[in-house]
């Protein structure tokens, strides 16, 4: 099919690419590298929050490792065990006679799904381009450019230089591959599709390929998932033909490919969208625009998002290097520019993972490989899932928070099931993992899965949600899941003997069994009782400013009143079970008792300080390196105990490179050359949480005021970022030198008393003084909630705390007015 043209010749010589020179390579916000990738955890991610790529970027073969959200194994379905209440009363018994290996026994037996453990994400194939023409390329280059959200890879053969640009697009969904080269009738290629889960492979014309294929059957279950690929070859200059499964290009001048995916999937328990005409629209649709227009829009939607926040955290030579190369040597140089990218990729990895309407992002986002993935790549909701979102609001990203919203809203529906049927209660719950399918049993074994606090955990971010945006009516849309989450606890605490506290049974303190126990099965365990004191407190909250349900909202107080205090135990720490079982050797990755610490701000500085010190010690008998995640967690934990310098010590251990060629798993994480958190394997928490942690260190609002360089490492002396949202609804920009605060602009979106607390004196623009602040903050969204007085062991022995010197304004605002204050 011959289809030069004149005047597209002229459009192509105009983009002549050029070989890149060095001042052009990397940048602020480009991951760059000097050689393909040589395996998954080297090539570069690209998505749209429903269709995703790997790219390799080899000149000899390119390969576009291909995944659409919603293509699981399985289909709806649905895992609660139906003997659970034939169980319950004896494994609480045995529970309470500490008899937890007895109690492990029933909980397996009664409690633990039967069968279905977890739907497997998987991945749909991949798009291969074997080139002809590329024996000896030079000057090779690739990079991410995370400001534009676009994929880009040069080389040269011969006195020729190729191009390839790749990217997800939102607006048109599909993805856009554009090859070109410095001089006409150089590109020469065959390209075809493969998956393992393919059902036919082919090519229907000259210009298209189709793939159909089926998901995967797992755990009994058979995979009911179809879906439907396709590539239109677009070629200026050359032909194309028919091979037998393939297209081959010779002698095209330039060559745009638009992959489209679809799939039958319409909600969690329905099958039935037609996944080729799903396909072949947008196909259809994103044909009729030329590559410039979707490469235009493309980055004008990923901007909209992405330009919100700017962080500068300044410049070193040792920023020359490839991206890969900065990573080794991020623990023995200065090399501040590295934080700031990461930083900026989690923004970009939420971005392009998790957008309005879609899925959640899952254990690895949206960038999956395997049809077998670790931990099925599903939902494990007893933190990661929770942890993925962390950034998303006080980053400016709050559209992408909504996919998590959503599934909560599923969640409760079929949790209902699921608190009936296992343990006779009213309300919802779900324990500590799910899947696309929405399942809320119990999975894998009980020493993990029966945890039945998922559904308590992600509640809270119905409300964490209304902090940042003070929307009413969205907070009366979420009301009736918290609601029923609460209604859930009430049928189900019991009374414990000792102190007749309302506790949770049987539980775990998640994935850690007390070191000399056989079982991780307990009563009460420390994370369980503050994710109900949050929860119930949040509920009570919007009950309240909704003016709902007072008599329910009585009950509710009533059974947070009678919740468990924290207690600090014989080591002078914060005692993660109700027993003082904690051992200062446990260097568990869970950190589950600091939850209070954060996300929640049960635990703070100037609010409950012998908690705080307790929480540290924690801490410090956790220790530092561990999996990619638990390190992300811990930046958030050492930015809230302001400890900048630990929080940054943290942020280098995470930035420890790992080979991804020594795959298995294990506790030394750190991050792969592509930028991917390392658990290992390939985790994406690690990411979010990093860029949580890296935010919390600059900007905080959850202990009654906005602190600015809460904890500001000091070899971090001087920077800016602009565009974090706080609670309240205020937009934050700010710049410091010297680590003291140069100037802060703040917009009020809801106006309100705004206080702030800075590490140095300030006055508002224009000279005018700014008020001291005094008593309570009168904005309510900055409520200090006020958790039980500790109980203390009379062994332990508690370290001071010591307040930094900050100073604290008050400054009232009106709602869309734009405030600044220097130094
Ligand atoms: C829990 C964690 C693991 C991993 C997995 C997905 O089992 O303990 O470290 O994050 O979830």
């Amino acid at each position: 099919m011959k289809t030069l043209k004149f005047t597209l010749l002229i459009s192509v010589f105009a983009l002549l690419p050029m070989a890149q020179s060095n001042a052009q390579k990397g940048g602020k916000l480009k991951m760059w590298y000097d050689k393909p990738a040589s395996n998954w955890n080297e090539a570069l991610p690209l998505g749209n929050g429903r269709i995703a790529a790997m790219v390799f970027s080899n000149p000899v073969k390119e390969q576009l490792q291909l995944n659409e959200s919603s293509f699981w194994t399985g289909g709806p379905s649905r895992n609660d065990n139906p003997d659970g209440l034939q169980g319950l009363d004896s494994i609480r018994y045995y529970i309470f006679k500490g008899n937890y290996t007895r109690a492990n026994t029933l909980s397996n037996k009664f409690l633990t799904a039967m069968k279905l453990h977890g739907s497997m994400f998987q991945s749909i194939g991949n798009l291969n381009l074997i080139f002809d023409n590329t024996d000896g390329f030079t000057n090779y280059y690739r990079e991410l450019d995370l400001g534009s959200a676009v994929q880009t890879t040069t080389y040269q053969v011969g006195d020729v230089t190729y191009k390839r640009e790749v990217l997800a697009s939102q607006p048109d969904q599909v993805i856009v591959v554009r090859l070109s080269a410095s001089k006409p009738g150089q590109l020469s290629f065959s390209a075809n599709f493969d998956s393992q889960l393919q059902k036919s492979s082919t090519a229907l014309d000259a210009n298209t390929l189709e793939m159909t294929g089926l998901s995967g059957s797992h755990e009994g279950l058979n995979g009911q998932v179809k879906f439907d690929t396709r590539a239109k070859i677009i070629n200026i200059g050359g032909t194309t033909s028919v091979g037998a499964n393939n297209i081959k290009v010779s002698n095209a001048n330039e060559v745009v490919i638009m992959i489209s995916i679809a799939t039958n999937f319409v909600d969690y328990k329905t099958l039935t969208a037609n996944e080729v005409q799903k396909c072949t629209n947008y196909l259809a649709a994103a044909q009729k625009k030329p590559y410039a227009r979707i490469l235009k829009d493309h980055i004008a939607a990923f901007q909209k998002y992405f330009n919100r926040v700017s962080l500068d955290l300044g410049t070193s030579p040792a920023a020359q290097a490839t991206t890969n190369e900065r990573i080794k040597n991020f623990s023995k140089s200065n090399d501040p520019e590295l934080v700031s990218m990461y930083y900026q990729f989690g923004r970009y990895l939420l971005i392009s993972s998790s957008q309005p309407g879609g899925q959640v992002a899952n254990l690895q986002g949206i960038w999956n490989g395997s049809n077998n993935p670790a931990w099925d790549s599903k939902y494990t909701i007893n933190i990661n899932t929770e942890m993925n979102y962390w950034p998303a609001e006080k980053s400016n990203l709050s559209e992408m928070h909504e996919p998590l919203i959503q599934m909560i809203k599923e969640l409760s529906e079929s949790g209902k099931e699921t608190a009936k049927v296992m343990y006779g209660s009213n309300g919802w719950v779900a324990h500590h993992n799910t899947d696309i399918w929405r399942i809320t049993g119990v999975v894998d074994f009980a020493d993990a899965g029966q945890w039945p606090m998922g559904g308590a955990w992600l509640s809270q971010h119905l409300w964490e949600k209304y902090l940042y945006n003070g929307d009413l009516k969205y907070l009366e849309s979420v009301y009736p899941v918290l609601k029923s989450a609460c209604e859930f606890y009430k049928d189900f605490l019991i009374e414990e003997p000792t102190h007749k506290w309302l506790v949770v049974s049987p539980s775990v303190s998640p994935e850690n069994t007390p070191i000399g126990h056989s079982s991780a099965l307990v009563a009460g365990c420390t994370i369980d009782n503050q994710l109900l004191f949050d929860l119930f407190t949040k509920t009570i909250k919007t009950a309240k400013l909704l003016k709902k349900d007072a008599a329910q909202v009585a009950d509710f107080k009533k059974i947070l009143d009678r919740l468990p205090p924290m207690q600090i135990g014989r080591l002078g720490q914060l005692q993660e079970w109700l027993e003082d079982w904690d051992n200062a050797k446990d260097q568990n990755r869970h950190v589950s008792h600091l939850y209070g610490l954060f996300p929640s701000s049960q635990i703070t500085p100037y609010a409950t300080p012998q908690l705080f010190d307790a929480a540290r010690t924690s801490l410090n008998y956790r220790g530092d390196v561990s999996t990619g995640w638990s390190m992300g967690w811990k930046v958030n934990f050492w930015a809230r105990l302001l400890d900048g310098n630990h929080a940054r010590k943290l942020i280098s251990d995470q930035l420890t490179l790992v080979d991804p060629a020594k795959g298995g798993y294990g506790g030394g994480g750190g991050t792969y050359p592509n930028f991917f958190d390392a658990h290992p394997p390939f985790q994406i928490d690690g990411n979010f949480g990093c860029t949580s942690g890296i935010t919390e260190m600059l900007l905080q609002s959850h202990d009654g005021a906005i602190d600015i360089l809460p904890a500001l490492p000091d070899d971090w002396e001087k920077g800016s970022i602009s565009g974090l949202k706080v609670y309240g609804g205020f937009e934050v920009s700010f710049a410091w030198e010297n680590n003291k605060v140069q100037k802060i602009t703040i917009k009020s979106n809801l106006g309100g008393n705004c206080r702030i607390r800075v590490p140095n004196e300030l006055n508002l623009v224009g000279g005018k003084a700014l008020k001291v602040a005094t008593g309570e903050n009168s904005n309510p969204f900055f409520e200090i909630l006020k958790v039980k007085e500790p109980l203390i062991s009379a062994d332990a022995k508690l370290n001071p705390v010591t307040q930094k010197i900050t100073y604290l304004y008050d400054l009232p605002t009106e709602a869309g007015k734009v405030y600044t204050i220097i130094r």
